[in-house]
């Protein structure tokens, strides 16, 4: 039996892709006994009724799932973050940057509307992106407008399922439509997004840019740290983790224990004090969660 990607879910159909074929499939039955609802971005065995209908029958096992957008299997998510309009924040990145890290998800981080910015935020900028790729990040300095850069974008976007995640307004459908400009894409639309109410159901579609396949709706949209325990949260900072290694005691958190390596790496430098910074707000953030029963 053939098996291909859904790419698309809407109203109780899911899209099939297969040799670049779009297949209109409904779900075995025996799905909604186990309790099994296909996503997009899943792999499935499907059974070809005709040439545009058929039904699937597995659902492949999942790399990974979110929750909202509800969409398996992503390899990437593509952080974007303006430069200015609404200014850059290394708080929120970090906040994204956790979020993808205890996913198992690869971050790629793009900062766009670099036109607008004048001669001190580029170089502010270009700093970050250095400290950034110092972590060991892939970051990105992307112009819808001028479209420089996004020549880098489209490597990355290969035989990859990506999510974008970021504010809104922060450029995000503009960076589609210049990666693929016959989508046209709404840009700042206000109406839109009053209209998606909280009850309609959110329709999920992966848009195919070259090889590659892209979330339509952004990712990480809760930005809460639900799941993720006080311990967990060195291992979403790559740098801290590396460095925890050295630190005397094993379940060292590195706010007070005596010989941690990580409070030596942030006065060396060899950690920038605002990512310290950000980790210990969201282990104090974790910390103070009320317990879910
Ligand atoms: N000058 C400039 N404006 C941009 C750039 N990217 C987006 N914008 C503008 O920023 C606004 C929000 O962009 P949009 O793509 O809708 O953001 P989204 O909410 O993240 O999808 C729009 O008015 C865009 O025209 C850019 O690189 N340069
Ligand atoms: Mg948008
Ligand atoms: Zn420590």
């Amino acid at each position: 039996m053939p098996e291909g990607k859904i790419v698309k879910a809407l109203s109780g159909f899911y899209y099939v892709l297969h040799d670049g074929v779009m297949i209109q499939c409904r779900g075995r039955g025996v799905f909604r006994k186990n309790k099994i609802t296909p996503l997009v971005g899943d792999e499935v065995i499907f059974q070809a009724e005709n040439e545009r209908d058929g039904y699937i029958m597995e659902v492949k096992e999942r790399k990974n799932e979110l929750v909202r957008p509800p969409i398996a299997n992503v390899d990437q998510a593509i952080l974007v973050f303006s430069a200015v309009e609404p200014d850059f924040s290394t708080v929120l990145l970090d906040r994204f940057l956790v979020l993808v890290e205890y996913n198992h998800i690869k971050p790629l981080i793009c900062i766009t509307k670099m036109d607008l910015t004048k001669e001190k935020e580029k170089e502010a900028i270009k700093e970050y992106a250095e400290q950034y790729r110092n972590i060991g990040y892939e970051v990105l300095l992307t112009s819808s407008e001028t479209e420089a850069g996004i020549e880098g974008l489209t490597p990355h976007v290969e035989d990859k399922i990506s999510v974008f995640a970021g504010q809104s307004g922060v450029g995000k459908s503009s960076l589609l439509n210049v990666l693929r400009p016959e989508l046209e894409l709404k840009t700042n639309d206000i109406s839109s997004h009053l209209g998606r109410g909280k009850h309609t159901t959110r329709h999920v579609e992966l848009i195919s840019i070259g090889n590659g396949l892209i979330a339509d709706t952004p990712g990480f949209s809760s930005l809460e740290f639900t799941d993720i325990e006080a311990e967990e949260l060195t291992y979403c900072f790559p740098e801290i983790a590396r460095e925890s290694e050295k630190c005397k005691f094993r379940a060292c958190l590195h706010i007070s224990e005596p010989k941690c390596a990580v409070k030596a790496a942030v006065e060396t430098q060899t950690i920038t004090q605002y990512r310290y910074q950000h980790y210990v707000d969201f282990l104090q953030e974790i910390k103070e969660r009320k317990p879910r029963y």
